[in-house]
């Protein structure tokens, strides 16, 4: 029987945060790190790659990070073989990576919303394909996708972000029923509206979103990545070895609550 801390322990564990330099995926990334974990992260390019590695040595954090496009199958596949290879298989992967265009629907070019879908469905897809034969031939293991509020509610001009983060809801479904078989938790992570450098511009100073948000949010305030920590860390423990195919909202209430009255 594990202890309450073996439990909650990534120790022995090889856990990859994809998109993972800053934001969202840092503050996984290092609670995981944390938590006992050998932390692997990709960004697009070295620079970025270079900015996450600088940000994890100064939180005292060994991380290793690669230069990897999570859409591009080919380079996924290469850096799975090379992690199998140098370090071992990945117990633990994060579709964190993701884009988001703010546009309205009947003004967005087809190929931007086949560029979002690609980014926030086809890659989680691409890249939980690739690490699946490994975890399999572990024995089991964890695959967290980041989900939304928009995997449950539209709002105007994010059809595209909506659609991929419903559809990897749906995913996240799927890759349960197929592999929990094989000891394979796959499950969702829903943050709200949380700050960071993707949710910048509605957070500009005398922005309206800031107040409905806040007015939305039985919590009364923007999430933080550091809220997401703990309900990440359950998540890829064995805490949740009998939780498969759900998607924790880690909210602040969102959506559960109506909103306050004006
Ligand atoms: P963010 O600040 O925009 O960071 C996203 C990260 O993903 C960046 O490092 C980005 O690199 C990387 N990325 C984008 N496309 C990539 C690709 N093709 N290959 C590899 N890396 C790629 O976003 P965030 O706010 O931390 O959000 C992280 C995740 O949480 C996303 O999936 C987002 O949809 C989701 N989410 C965010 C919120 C929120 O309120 N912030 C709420 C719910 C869900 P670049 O810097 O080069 O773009
Ligand atoms: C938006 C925001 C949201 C958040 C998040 C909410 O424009 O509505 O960017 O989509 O990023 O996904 O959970």
């Amino acid at each position: 029987m594990n202890t309450m801390q073996e439990l909650f322990s990534l120790k022995g564990k090889v856990a990859w945060v994809t998109g993972a330099s800053y934001g969202i995926g840092f503050s996984i990334a290092s609670a995981y790190a944390a938590a006992g974990a050998t932390v692997i992260f990709n960004d697009l390019n070295p620079e970025l790659v270079d900015k996450g590695l600088a940000a994890y040595k100064a939180a005292g954090i060994g991380a290793r990070g690669y230069v990897c496009d999570v859409t591009d199958e080919a380079q996924v596949n290469a850096l799975v073989a090379r992690v199998e290879r140098e370090i071992g298989p990945v117990n633990i992967l994060v579709n964190n990576a993701g884009i988001i265009r703010r546009v309205p629907m009947i003004e967005m070019p087809a190929e931007e919303f086949r560029k979002v879908i690609d980014v926030d469905l086809t890659a989680p897809f691409i890249v939980a394909k690739a690490v699946l034969p490994g975890m399999i031939r572990a024995g089991g293991g964890k695959i967290i996708n980041v989900c939304s509020m928009m995997s449950e509610l539209g709002r105007e001009t994010v059809s595209a972000y909506a659609a991929a983060k419903g559809g990897l809801k749906m995913l996240t479904r799927n890759i349960a029923s197929e592999y929990g078989a094989y000891n394979v938790q796959c499950n969702g992570i829903g943050p709200g509206y949380i700050a960071t450098p993707q949710t910048a511009p509605l957070r500009e100073p005398g922005h309206p979103f800031n107040d409905f948000i806040i007015a939305k949010t039985p919590a009364a305030r923007w999430g933080t990545p550091a809220d997401l920590e703990g309900p990440a860390l359950f998540l890829a423990s064995a805490a949740s070895d009998f939780v498969n195919g759900h998607v924790l909202y880690v909210d602040g209430g969102i959506l559960a609550y109506i909103g306050k009255q004006p």
